[in-house]
């Protein structure tokens, strides 16, 4: 996956390079700074900073790794927060560009990061973790990178309250809950084949569209746990089209389906994978497998960075085996996501951490 959040010690990540959250002298600190220079060797890594001599905030360098697992550590000195007034989230992001650009230079093909100023240096942390986020996520959308996030503890990791409090509501006006979700999902994916088959039937013998609306408006009726995934009735006539398009489609595979839509869409494929936060060589895999079979992970999302709606992602979702479903949290958070039209993979992930669901992408 290009782009994961993780809780952990960076210090125990084998990456290529992981970055220390330094100060603009280069001497061994607390917080982060201190564990790393405590893991790597502090006389070595002392000696080698001292001789680089110091780095401006929001600047990068680069030392060896020592006795990290990680080849180098890439030290860069964040913002100490202010009040927001003095340019702190501009220093905060050139932190991660410059770092990410210097593990650029230095071949490293795996960065891990610590939530840089959100410790000693006072930034607040949801705002911290945003930037990171956007800085991140704008740098690999240019580059074939794996950069993880690290996150040292659960109060180290907040979203925005506003945001969180706005999914929160969302969930509880939409989860279904797990306490019968075995049963739940079964029967959902029973009824989905069976509506799916209707619908063909149904494209067979009639193109009114007033006969389907009205057969699904009877089979909501005898079943109403397919209102859980399937459109209501009366919004059955405006997605005609959709519906023609699964019913006419019903022999193509997701490998299929996903490269008629990229496109369809306009945009390249690597503009595609990077979007949905797939590695390069996953996609290459599903493009040459025409049955190809992705986890439902991978099927959001690429419904994701293909900005699909609601509708469009459940035919995706389908075209790999499964569903939408109201009583995942994580797809009723994706939803949520698709609801406000924000189509930004590494946004929806921060939020799928924050609320311990497992992230998008590949
Ligand atoms: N692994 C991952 N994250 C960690 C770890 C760890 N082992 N330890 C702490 N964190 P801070 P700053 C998290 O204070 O705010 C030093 O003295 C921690 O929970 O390390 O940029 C330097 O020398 C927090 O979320 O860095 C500077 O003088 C995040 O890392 C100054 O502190 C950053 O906290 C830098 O302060």
């Amino acid at each position: 996956m290009p782009f994961e959040i993780i809780r952990g010690d960076i210090t125990k990540i084998e990456a290529d390079a992981v970055v220390n959250a330094a100060n603009t002298a280069l001497a061994q600190g607390g917080g982060v700074c201190g564990a790393i220079f405590a893991a790597a060797c502090a006389e070595k890594l002392t000696r080698a900073c001292a001789k680089i001599g110091g780095c401006a905030t929001g600047q990068a360098v680069i030392t060896k790794g020592y006795a990290l697992p990680a080849k180098y550590i890439i030290h860069t000195a964040g913002p100490v927060w202010q009040g927001g007034g003095q340019n702190e989230a501009a220093l905060l992001y050139d932190c991660y560009k410059n770092a990410l650009e210097l593990a650029k230079q230095n071949g490293c093909k795996s960065v891990a990061f610590p939530l840089i100023s959100s410790g000693i240096y006072g930034y607040p942390k949801d705002q911290a973790l945003r930037i990171a986020v956007t800085a991140i996520g704008d740098f690999l959308l240019g580059q074939d990178m794996a950069v993880t996030l690290v996150v040292f503890d659960r109060a180290a990791f907040a979203l925005s309250e506003k945001l969180y409090h706005a999914i929160k509501a969302y969930i509880d006006d939409h989860y279904a809950g797990t306490h019968y979700l075995p049963r739940l999902a079964k029967e959902q994916t029973l009824r989905l084949d069976a509506t799916v088959a209707l619908m063909r039937e149904e494209q067979e013998t009639f193109s009114d569209t007033m006969t389907v609306a009205a057969d699904f408006e009877a089979c909501e009726q005898e079943s109403p746990l397919i209102k859980a995934s399937m459109p209501a009735p009366q919004a059955v006539m405006a997605q005609k089209r959709s519906l023609d398009d699964v019913v006419a489609r019903l022999d193509e595979t997701f490998s299929q389906q996903l490269l008629r839509l990229i496109d369809e869409s306009g945009h390249g494929d690597s503009a595609i994978y990077k979007r949905a936060n797939i590695d390069r060589r996953v996609f290459s895999k599903i493009r040459s497998n025409k049955d190809y079979r992705p986890s439902k992970n991978t099927a959001l999302a690429f419904a994701v960075a293909l900005e699909l709606s609601a509708d469009g992602t459940r035919d995706l979702l389908m075209k790999a085996g499964f569903a939408l479903s109201r009583s995942s949290k994580l797809d009723v958070i994706v939803e949520y996501f698709i609801n406000k039209g924000n189509y930004n993979i590494f946004e929806i992930n921060e939020a799928l951490f924050a609320f311990d669901q497992s992230l998008l992408g590949a």
